[in-house]
């Protein structure tokens, strides 16, 4: 496919400086008395009431009009202007009765920017100037029903709306648009169809065009129309490979910075913006002055936020005169490149980096994995058959597969719908989805109804290379991640060789043929069923764990995935043992380099807490260490039914006469809230101050949870469990805690705590928050995944003293940094305290404390955070306090400085001469992924 050079160009030009966007269309227009006009009969005197006033129809019956405001921001310094044609879409123009205008409208639009666009450019061949064709949300919206009783209903479906957006693409592009520029997207699944339709556009034209894309965030919540956070956005349209990406309208700059920074903070392509004139006054007009809107967008370009820069409703071509003026004086933002991952959202962004842990995907909303759900969904009670969807994610799947393949069942509208009801739970739909279907019909149905980038499971080589290459192609127009499995022209594989040799090929034709990105490929090399007592089966886990190991080596990039409990399929029936095979197969082939499996993530069995024999016949089964094994499984598995399980936990109550502290530990450990507060209240009474159970028992059993996660024994729906049940331990224990102060509630301070963006991890977070409180501190706890914005205001709102971070995953970790930047810009004094399993003193020294001038201090953990915070609220500690740790962290940072310093980075050729040979018969697990991370919390 030919590329024309407009993209470099356009590339070339913001290398130099940023672009500046012309102004609003609507507002200029309102300022005109609109003469008569006349087209094809249609007489326009009531222009406002009979045609409530269709600005886009201005293009063929008062082209001067429309000519000469594009000629006004042309003078005012636009590199781009916009054509008129916001409403211009077959969709739109339905609800004036003038679809059948839609393409000329289009098209004489465009005509005439273009025009208008090259007398400037020949004019000053120095400053060439560029339509964009506007291509508008329309006013429909694919993910959201019209009708409150019916969540599941549309009133425009994703093929109505790629038609439309294809029919003006292609008059936009005839008119001589050089830019598309999708915009005002309020439903990222509406913006997903005008995508599809430009790539199919560009494909039949065998030539492409630069794209930009522009969402709204519709209000403070910071979210789309449809619910989707700024990431989650991102992370839905980057397949498109844009110019830029961006936000205009609903806010004025002071709103819309927060949102624009972050995009310019991810984004690997341009960042634009074209916020309104402010927020609307009391008359619903926009009356920021040009100099107030400046003001704040030059320090936007001062800060290096911007690539495209321009105005939307309510500015003027003063307003985007004045913004040339001020952003003129900037450097453009440099567009940064990021490393490459799987970057899935739902409603958040769900991104999968090469450091990133385990990823669970749910397996129960799935007909023929479940028979509860089957059932539901038959008996057409799909509100229950939500409620398996919710639980999941509830238990910690952090993905939610969907299958509706069922011989008796309408599978296509069953996907469909229940798709359409996710999107209207949150719970739910913040978590990416996977469809999953063998019949691809069912599968683009799918993904149809998603406005988040999903995962296709799955497509294969099975019917040739033809097919394959045809689906993965639309995989890719629809913007999704793709599961591969190992299945070719012959069968699927089953030995190591073959699994290897079917995903090496795949591989080869997505990255070479198709520029498939390799972390968007998941490779499922199939996990079949072991112990079946038929021989040829005894190899299965062994032969995919050491493709799974082979595969991560040679195609680098390309993720794997498995269905776990397909491999345990022949102790149906018998719970705890299938739990203990899941258990032992993950243990070992996440050690190999699973990156995700599809599991019950409300069922998964501690691998070091299974019985020593259980535990050992079910790795001579996975494993195939020996002959007899699965005999050996099958004779011992009848007495394990009813134990080792967490469904039959309830059951088994030998445990119950252990000791208190190892009590509560069991519970923890295995997430068992049956039984914590009487354990709780035991061990209370056994000890002087109620802080002490929390300090001791409960801290003891949380640090072995961690340690177990630590090691790859525990996964993160299990962490979750047990972060409940201690949760449930310590409101227990508050109100004794509350009692021991005497009702007198003195407060030392009070301290704002949150985890950070990108991260849902509480557990240590509480347990800080209870000790903190134990010694009358007032701690403001704001949840989890929270802005740095909504920190920061909170901390303001609320007066508190001391603001504390957690987080436990090393994207945490950048979040800080950022955060700490904003409290310098905004001239924060107050303390940063930083703490969770990735967060370190180095790490705080070397990269948070230097953006801001007041203490950044990191605390190692819940038992010195008092000591820390009494210090900096002490009007005769703090000083020397904070001297001390600056003197220790510069410490830290010069002695990090030496070293790097000394220890020069290998080139990329030396490290691969430099690499180790694989010895592949002498194959050992390489170290667990977990190692080297530490604990949760
Ligand atoms: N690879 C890929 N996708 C897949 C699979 C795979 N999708 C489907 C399946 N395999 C993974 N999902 C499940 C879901 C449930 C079960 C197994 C795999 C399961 N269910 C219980 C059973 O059948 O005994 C049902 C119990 C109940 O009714 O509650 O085992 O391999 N890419």
């Amino acid at each position: 496919m030919t590329m024309p050079n407009l993209n470099e160009q356009l590339q070339q030009l913001m290398q130099q400086r940023p672009l500046i966007l012309d102004g609003a269309m609507g507002t200029m227009i309102q300022r005109h008395k609109l003469e008569e006009g006349d087209y094809r009969g249609l007489r326009f005197k009531d222009w406002e009431s009979d045609l409530k006033g269709n600005n886009d129809l201005l293009a063929l019956t008062q082209p001067d009009i429309i000519a000469g405001i594009h000629r006004q921001y042309l003078e005012a310094g636009a590199d781009i202007i916009e054509s008129n044609t916001f409403n211009a879409t077959r969709v739109a123009m339905a609800d004036y009765g003038m679809e059948d205008l839609s393409a000329e409208i289009n098209r004489e639009a465009a005509k005439l920017a273009r025009t208008v666009c090259d007398e400037f450019t020949a004019q000053n061949p120095d400053k060439p100037r560029f339509v964009a064709g506007i291509l508008g949300p329309t006013n429909r919206t694919a993910s959201i029903s019209p009708d409150v009783n019916d969540p599941g209903f549309r009133n425009i479906q994703f093929h109505e709306l790629v038609d439309a957006y294809y029919e003006s693409t292609h008059a936009l592009i005839e008119g001589g648009v050089h830019i598309l520029l999708v915009e005002t997207i309020f439903d990222t699944l509406n913006a997903k169809a005008a995508l599809f339709a430009i790539e199919k556009y560009f494909d039949d034209q065998q030539q492409r065009w630069p794209i930009m894309i522009s969402g709204t965030i519709t209000d403070a919540s910071g979210r789309t129309l449809s619910g989707q956070t700024t990431e989650a956005f991102y992370n839905a349209l980057r397949h498109a490979q844009p110019l830029s990406i961006g936000l205009n309208c609903a806010l004025g700059a002071k709103q819309l910075r927060q949102y624009v920074a972050e995009l310019s903070r991810i984004a690997d392509c341009a960042v634009s913006a074209h916020p309104n004139a402010g927020l609307p006054n009391e008359f619903g007009e926009y009356d920021e002055t040009p100099e107030a809107m400046a003001a704040e967008i030059g320090e936007w370009a001062q800060s290096g936020l911007l690539n495209i820069i321009g105005g939307c409703c309510g500015t003027s071509p003063d307003h985007i005169r004045a913004i040339h003026d001020t952003v003129m004086q900037h450097a453009p933002r440099a567009i940064p490149s990021i490393a490459p991952a799987c970057r899935l959202s739902g409603l958040e962004p769900f991104n999968i980096e090469a450091d990133s842990l385990f990823v669970n995907v749910g397996e129960r909303a799935n007909v023929t994995g479940s028979a509860k759900f089957k059932r539901l969904i038959m008996e057409g009670d799909y509100d229950t058959a939500l409620d398996i969807a919710r639980t999941q994610v509830e238990n910690g799947a952090q993905v939610i597969d969907i299958n509706m393949d069922e011989g008796l069942l309408d599978s296509l509208p069953a996907m469909q719908r229940f798709l359409n009801l996710i999107a209207a739970e949150p719970d739910i739909a913040k978590v990416p989805v996977m469809v999953d279907s063998s019949k691809w019909e069912i599968i683009e149905a799918g993904l149809q109804c998603i406005q988040g980038k999903g995962i296709v499971n799955s497509i294969s080589l099975k019917e040739g290379e033809e097919k394959f290459i045809a689906q993965a192609k639309l995989v890719r127009r629809y913007g999704a991640a793709v599961i591969v499995m190992a299945f070719d022209e012959q069968g699927q594989a089953d030995t190591q060789a073959r699994k290897i040799e079917i995903c090496t090929r795949s591989y080869n034709i997505l990255t070479q043929q198709l520029n498939f990105p390799a972390e968007d490929i998941i490779f499922d090399p199939n996990i079949f069923a072991v112990a079946t007592g038929i021989e040829a089966h005894n190899n299965y886990a062994v032969d995919f764990i050491e493709a799974t190991h082979q595969i991560k080596q040679t195609l680098p990039h390309a993720l794997i995935s498995g269905g776990v409990s397909n491999v345990s399929f022949s102790f149906r029936g018998n719970n705890p043992v299938r739990e203990a095979i899941h258990s032992v197969f993950l243990y070992h082939a996440i050690k190999a380099g699973l990156d995700m499996g599809i599991v019950n993530a409300g069922q998964l069995a501690v691998y070091d807490d299974l019985p020593d024999e259980l535990r050992e016949r079910v790795e001579d089964v996975v494993l195939n260490r020996r002959e007899d094994s699965t005999e050996r499984l099958l004779d011992v598995a009848e007495k394990y039914r009813g134990d080792g399980s967490t469904q039959d936990n309830k059951q088994n109550l030998e445990w119950r006469e252990w000791a208190v502290a190892k009590r509560l530990e069991h519970a923890l450990v295995k997430g068992i809230a049956d039984f914590i507060e009487e354990d709780t209240e035991q061990a209370r009474l056994a000890v002087e101050r109620p802080l002490h159970v929390i300090e001791g028992p409960l801290m003891d059993g949380m640090n072995v949870v961690g340690d177990l996660f630590g090691e790859g024994k525990m996964f993160l729906p299990q962490v979750v469990k047990s972060a409940r049940v201690m949760k449930k331990a310590v409101a227990w224990l508050m109100p004794f805690i509350e009692a021991e102060k005497g009702g007198s509630i003195q407060h030392n301070g009070r301290i704002l705590m949150a985890t950070v963006k990108g991260d849902v991890h509480d557990i240590g977070k509480n347990i800080v928050a209870v000790v903190l409180q134990c010694n009358n501190f007032e701690v403001i706890d704001i949840g989890v995944m929270v802005p740095a914005e909504q920190i920061l205001q909170a901390a303001k709102e609320k007066n508190c003293d001391i603001i504390g971070l957690s987080g436990l995953i090393t994207p945490s970790l950048d979040e800080m940094v950022f955060l700490a930047k904003e409290m310098q810009r905004q001239g924060f004094e107050l303390p940063l305290l930083i703490g969770g399993a990735t967060t370190s003193k180095v790490h705080t020294a070397v990269k948070i404390a230097p953006e801001y001038e007041h203490p950044a201090i990191y605390v190692a953990d819940a038992s010195r955070a008092v000591g820390v915070a009494q210090s900096l609220l002490s009007a005769e500690l703090k000083a020397p306090y904070f001297a001390n740790i600056q003197a220790e962290y510069e410490a830290i940072r010069i002695e990090r400085a030496a070293r790097q310093g000394k220890q020069k980075k290998a080139t990329l050729d030396a490290a691969r001469d430099n690499k180790q040979a694989l010895d592949w018969d002498n194959y050992t697990a390489p170290k667990p992924q977990f190692l080297g991370k530490k604990s949760p919390g």
